[in-house]
């Protein structure tokens, strides 16, 4: 994986998944880093999912992804990650599978007031034997845990970074994205071109 400074070389393309349950922020992660306009596929939240998605601290969400957010960013000369951010209803899980296709790591972002949301996305990746960190969003007003209080709330094993961030600023959530890398990086140096 030695890079020999060449500017002429074209960075190393990888796929990066962002997942998390229902309003977890995945949607504002992508938009916040993405160096291109983001591709969204957003629809309007409707009656339908009343009673199945708790808005509870995202009342003013209007609308879900129903198939995926697409964005773009280069770390650095060396790797441009290609992100695909996952919907979080649960009628649209079965777009994962799909996604998944070729993903080298990925990002489950989760919200403490809901950290139970996340733990579909945790089994998802540890069964598929994908890399992955989990960023903890830290939404306005929600009560600030430890990393090691969520490490056991998640079940988490002691080698899968906790990273807090605020998916809305650009800065942080690349700052995350960073981390997955050199944690994929530490852990499976031979998947990464
Ligand atoms: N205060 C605060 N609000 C946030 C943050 N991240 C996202 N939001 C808001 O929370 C809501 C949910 O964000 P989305 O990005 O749509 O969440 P999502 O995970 O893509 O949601 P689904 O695709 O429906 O699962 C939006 O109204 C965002 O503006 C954050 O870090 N802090
Ligand atoms: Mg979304």
């Amino acid at each position: 994986m030695a890079y020999d400074g060449d500017s002429e070389q074209l960075p190393a393309a990888l796929k990066v998944l962002i997942a998390g349950g229902f309003g977890a922020g995945k949607t504002t992660f992508v938009g916040a880093v993405s160096e291109i306009e983001p591709l969204r596929t957003e629809e309007i939240l409707t009656a339908v999912s009343v009673g199945t998605d708790s808005l509870h601290g995202v009342e003013r969400k209007t609308t879900t992804t129903v198939a995926m957010d697409f964005g773009r960013i280069t770390i650095d000369p060396r790797y441009v990650l290609y992100l695909f951010g996952t919907p979080g209803q649960e009628r649209f899980w079965f777009m994962w599978d799909e996604l998944c296709n070729g993903a080298l790591g990925a990002v489950v972002l989760a919200d403490t007031r809901r950290l139970e949301d996340s733990f579909a996305a945790v089994d998802f990746f540890e069964s598929r034997r994908i890399g992955f960190l989990v960023a903890v969003n830290q939404f306005d007003g929600s009560f600030r845990y430890e990393p090691d209080e969520i490490r056991s709330a998640l079940d988490l094993k002691p080698h899968i970074p906790i990273v807090l961030c605020d998916a809305r600023q650009s800065r942080s959530a690349t700052s995350v994205l960073v981390t997955l890398i050199q944690h994929l990086l530490g852990n499976h140096p031979s998947r990464l071109p």
